[in-house]
């Protein structure tokens, strides 16, 4: 990564000063701020018009009580939010996240990430984010809900096709929407089906939207391989998590011909050298959200379950981390290295941290940032978002090849960007320069506003 050149330093100060505490919004504006370097030197009128100083500031921040009573009849206050940050090329546009990590400076990391790359799938889509610090593990189906429906008594006043459309993350799938969308539809008595994502088949959802995200950061990486002139035939990877990502990136790489040798959750990891068996692990964490020991326990064999430790000490030819921020460190990235690891690419927001980019880059493994490489999710919402527009569904074949030719398209216009700045290969800068200059132009041509 590039250093931050010094008429961008001052300004990144002030975003330190104007959100003390933040530190992942503080880590995700920095690694954007390192690659402007070059687009200012070229086009400095993105600095004299400030154009940077307002892309730092969200739109709107909403911040507000969920009361919702368990399942004991105990009183439960959890605290929601929405930011909403950027809606230069479209209605503000990203997910809900439920997990008792978030505050603030999450959900502004992750909306500021989701500017740039909705901005990469080149449809009409703003940045977004939001969610709660509501843990779902362990609640009932109708605790669930009630938290749900609570949250979406006051979401519902911010939301709408044309304004804002939240969708899933962490902690928020199907099930999670589905009570969602049903209090949006109950108190605006409207079956607007394009103010939320991720909808289930049945009202209003896409095909492929649930494999989206884990098959779109595969389909990077076979962009990857190719220009290297490599295919995954015969590649062995290891992906961290065991959530949406993760399942549908193991199930992609197993049908390219690759073989997934492990993965985790919180509590651990499983190192299966046969493959990770797919079906037994769908069942486990998707029907009867299980812990990943279950899925030891249930496959027997040499399947290992390992609790201290990381899973990148595993030896792969390709790493997918697809759990949460920040999981990937410097200790990491340097027995990735050692292993002889090719290519690390990002199917969860902001996994790797700034020492391990570095030390990757050293190491001379081919890095991919999640705003590139797992833009699929977030396009096959926009896609989505689009088939509710015109009432209408597509099969899953089509779907997907929407998905693979934006995916192709993001890796192209990364590669190029890098080239046109004299930084060959270098995907972040590539996708960091690419989605400033779509979002910045747009800003500047909608005036000061
Ligand atoms: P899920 O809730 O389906 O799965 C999350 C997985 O990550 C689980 O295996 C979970 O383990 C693990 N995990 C979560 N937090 C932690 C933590 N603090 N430490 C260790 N493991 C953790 O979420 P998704 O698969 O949807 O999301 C995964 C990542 O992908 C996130 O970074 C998300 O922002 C990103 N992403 C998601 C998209 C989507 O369409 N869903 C689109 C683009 C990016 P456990 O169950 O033990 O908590
Ligand atoms: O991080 C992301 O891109 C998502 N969680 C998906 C957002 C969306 O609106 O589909």
């Amino acid at each position: 990564m590039a250093e931050m050149v010094p008429e961008l330093g001052g300004l990144f100060d002030e975003v330190i000063a104007r959100n003390p505490g933040e530190a992942e919004f503080h880590q995700a504006t920095r690694e954007v701020f390192e690659s402007l370097g070059p687009v200012v030197a070229k086009h400095p009128h993105y600095l004299d018009t400030e154009v940077i100083r307002r892309l730092c500031e969200p739109e709107r921040q909403i911040i507000f009580r969920v009361p919702w009573t368990d399942d004991r009849g105990q009183v439960q206050i959890n605290r929601g939010f929405r930011v909403e940050f950027n809606s230069a090329l479209g209605p503000f546009k990203g997910g809900l996240r439920f997990h008792p990590s978030v505050y603030l400076g999450i959900v502004k990391f992750l909306g500021f990430e989701q500017i740039f790359k909705n901005a990469l799938t080149g449809l009409p889509i703003g940045g977004g984010k939001g969610g709660a610090d509501f843990d779902p593990k362990g609640r009932s189906d109708a605790e669930v809900m009630r938290f749900c429906q609570s949250f979406m008594t006051e979401l519902y006043r911010h939301i709408g096709e044309y304004t804002d459309v939240p969708a899933g993350d962490i902690g928020v799938g199907g099930r999670e929407i589905g009570y969602l969308f049903g209090q949006y539809k109950r108190i605006t008595n409207r079956y607007e089906s394009g103010v939320l994502t991720g909808k289930g088949l049945a009202w209003g959802g896409s095909q492929v939207r649930t494999e989206a995200t884990g098959y779109g950061v595969v389909f990077f990486v076979r962009e990857i391989l190719a220009a290297q002139g490599k295919s995954f035939e015969g590649r062995r990877a290891v992906v961290s998590g065991s959530g949406n990502v993760a399942i549908y990136a193991i199930e992609k790489v197993h049908e390219l011909g690759g073989k997934v040798v492990a993965c985790s959750d919180s509590s651990g990891y499983v190192v299966d050298e046969a493959g990770i068996d797919l079906e037994l692990l769908k069942e486990i964490k998707l029907r009867d959200r299980g812990r990943i020991a279950d899925y030891v326990a249930a496959r027997g064999g040499n399947a290992r379950l390992i609790t201290g430790g990381s899973v990148w000490d595993v030896p792969t030819d390709v790493a997918l981390p697809c759990a949460t921020q920040n999981e990937l460190g410097a200790d990491a990235a340097r027995a990735l290295v050692g292993n002889g690891c090719r290519i690390v690419a990002e199917g969860a927001n902001m996994p790797t941290t700034p020492e391990a980019i570095k030390i990757l880059a050293a190491g001379g493994v081919t890095f991919a940032p999640g705003k590139a490489a797992n833009a699929g999710g977030v396009a096959t919402s926009a896609l989505e978002m689009q088939q509710n527009a015109s009432r209408d569904s597509w099969t899953f074949a089509h779907t997907e090849d929407r998905l693979s030719e934006i995916m192709g398209a993001i890796h192209a216009r990364c590669l190029e960007t890098a080239d046109e700045y004299g930084l060959p290969g270098d995907y972040v800068a590539g996708a960091n320069i690419a989605a400033f200059t779509h979002v910045a132009d747009a800003m500047l041509a909608l005036g000061v506003i």
